[in-house]
């Protein structure tokens, strides 16, 4: 790494995430959210990161990151939190740290963990009322391994490992059903191109204690297929077709925080990601796109 580099690296603000030369792909949906989330939980975190696209932000022994990161395998996250927090108690009990040096324990994996390879591990960390954030970053695949699918994948998305004219043949299994199941103190469902319900969140479970769960749906331009510059677009039309619900789990009882009462076409959202041009091109796959928005139009006609 250049001098030059380096230098850049340390002066960055306490709050700044992106250094130069960060290896991420312009308009990565993910780093959007992990930015703004990081704006408001600030520098006293420590994260435990499950190999993903993110992993690529940390090069030892810089991260972007002012406090603490340690790198677990996919499913081992939040095994790794427990571990941290278990620590963090001992020094504090101890009294070799002050409660003003105590960290937020952040789980920061993709789908393909959250989903999937780290489901055993997170919901016994749920289970134990481990006191930490989860923020899975659903890129709706395995991005950094060349975008094959996981079970985030929507249904008819081409991936590396799903092609054809008819896509993924699977649905996106409901995360946020699954983690609000256990009880958890929060989950929430996020967007970086929807800051202000972005940011409320994060304060909210910020506050609380116990586990806090969040999905960030995060456009991905290398594996959706698309034109960088899009992803706030994507984002949007995200939620303004209802593909994406802003929701939380509190009490046990879940809130939409926002409601699309005139939504818009999900065919809008596809025909932007090269991932669905199959079913545009070379004609059009009529069918398909009405199964996929009944399936929208049915989860919203359950939504008082
Ligand atoms: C047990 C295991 N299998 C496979 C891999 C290889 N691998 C590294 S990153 C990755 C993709 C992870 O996907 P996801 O969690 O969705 O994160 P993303 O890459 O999309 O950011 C895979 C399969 C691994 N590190 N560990
Ligand atoms: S592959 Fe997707 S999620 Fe991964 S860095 Fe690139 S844009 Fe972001
Ligand atoms: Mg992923």
């Amino acid at each position: 790494m250049s001098e030059q580099r380096i230098k850049r690296m340390k002066d960055l603000p306490s709050t700044h995430l992106l250094g130069a030369g960060t290896p991420m792909c312009s308009g990565c949906g993910g780093l959007e959210a992990l930015h703004q989330i990081y704006d408001v939980l600030g520098e006293k975190t420590v994260f435990i990161n499950a190999a993903g696209c993110m992993t690529l932000l940390s090069v030892y022994p810089f991260t972007p990151f002012r406090g603490s990161w340690l790198y677990t395998a996919m499913a081992s996250a939040p095994a790794g939190a427990q571990g941290v927090r278990d620590a963090l108690d001992i020094l504090l009990q101890r009294e070799r740290i002050s409660q003003e040096d105590d960290l937020d324990v952040v789980v920061l994996t993709g789908d393909g963990s959250a989903y999937g390879m780290g489901m055993s591990a997170t919901s016994g960390a749920m289970d134990r009322k481990l006191d930490f954030l989860y923020i899975c970053y659903d890129n709706e695949g395995y991005g950094n391994t060349g975008q094959q699918y996981s079970s985030a994948t929507p249904h008819a998305a081409v991936t590396a490992t799903s092609g054809g004219s008819r896509g993924y043949p699977g649905y996106k299994k409901d995360l946020f059903a699954i983690w609000a199941a256990h009880n958890p103190a929060y989950v929430a469902t996020v967007i970086g191109s929807e800051p202000l319900d972005l940011a409320r969140k994060i304060e909210k479970a910020r506050e609380m204690q116990g586990p806090r769960m969040i999905i960030a749906l995060s456009p991905c331009p290398t594996g959706w297929q698309y034109d960088p510059k899009e992803s706030v677009n994507i984002g949007k039309l995200a939620v303004k077709t209802g593909v994406w619900p802003l929701k939380e789990f509190v009490d046990g009882k879940v809130v939409h925080t926002r409601i699309p009462r005139q939504r818009m076409p999900v065919e809008d959202y596809l025909q932007l990601q090269g991932r669905f041009s199959h079913l545009f091109k070379p004609e059009k796959n009529a069918s398909i796109i009405a199964e996929i928005q009944a399936r929208v139009d049915s989860y919203w006609d359950n939504v008082v």
